[in-house]
Formats: C-alpha cells, structure tokens, sequence
C-alpha cells in the first residue's frame, strides 16, 4: 500500500481528490427576459433584492435585458437557481407583472 506523503492521491486503497481536482457542482445561469408590461424600476428592485446587485449594476442589466431580450443575473448551484427563478416569480405575480425568470445549465 502506497503510503507516501508525496503522493497525497492514494491514501490507502482509495484514490483521493488532490487539491487542484476539487469536485465542483454544476451551476446554472438565471436570466431575465424582457417584456412589455413589467416596469423598469420592479426589474431594478428584483436584481437588487433576489441577486444582490448594487443600484448601478442592476440599473445597467435592467437596461441590457430591455434592449437584447434577455440578460444575466448570475450563476448558482441548481436549488439556489430554483429558488432564485420561484422568487422572482412570486413577486412579479404579486406585484401583477408578467415578467419572466429562466434558467439553464452553465456548460464549462
Ligand atoms: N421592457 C420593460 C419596459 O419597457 C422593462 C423591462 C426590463 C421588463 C427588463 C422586463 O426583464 C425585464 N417597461
């Protein structure tokens, strides 16, 4: 049995996460998409308060969501993006908005 500490890998019989090999979870990216009803200053409030943007960063993806379509409000593990997507439409039905949340698997 290979019990080198110079090769931190084995450690016993079963091989071992070096540091450089950390197992990380699959993230999801939330978006935003654009509509013609929902105001720009809810969408400004929604990305200050469910992703914890500052004033002017959610001011510019309000802005960017508006013109393109649809924008980014950040990357998660797969329940926080849930939650983050059941959040925003809880408060945008609340608030009678018919804005949308979506996400998707970040690929990389
Ligand atoms: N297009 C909306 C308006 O002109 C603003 C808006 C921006 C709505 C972003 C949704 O995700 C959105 N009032």
């Amino acid at each position: 049995m290979n019990m080198s500490p110079y090769e931190p890998e084995l450690e016993g019989d079963i091989a071992t996460e070096s540091e450089d090999e950390v197992r990380h979870p699959p993230m999801y990216r939330v978006l935003l998409l654009n509509d013609d009803y929902t105001t720009m200053a809810f969408v400004v409030e929604i990305l200050v308060h469910v992703f914890s943007k500052s004033h002017s960063e959610a001011e510019r993806i309000m802005i960017l969501v508006h013109r393109e379509g649809a924008g980014l409000c950040g990357a998660y593990p797969y329940e926080i993006a849930e939650t983050k997507v059941d959040t925003v439409h809880h408060l945008a039905r609340e608030n009678g908005f018919p804005l949308k949340c979506i996400m998707e698997r970040d690929e990389s």
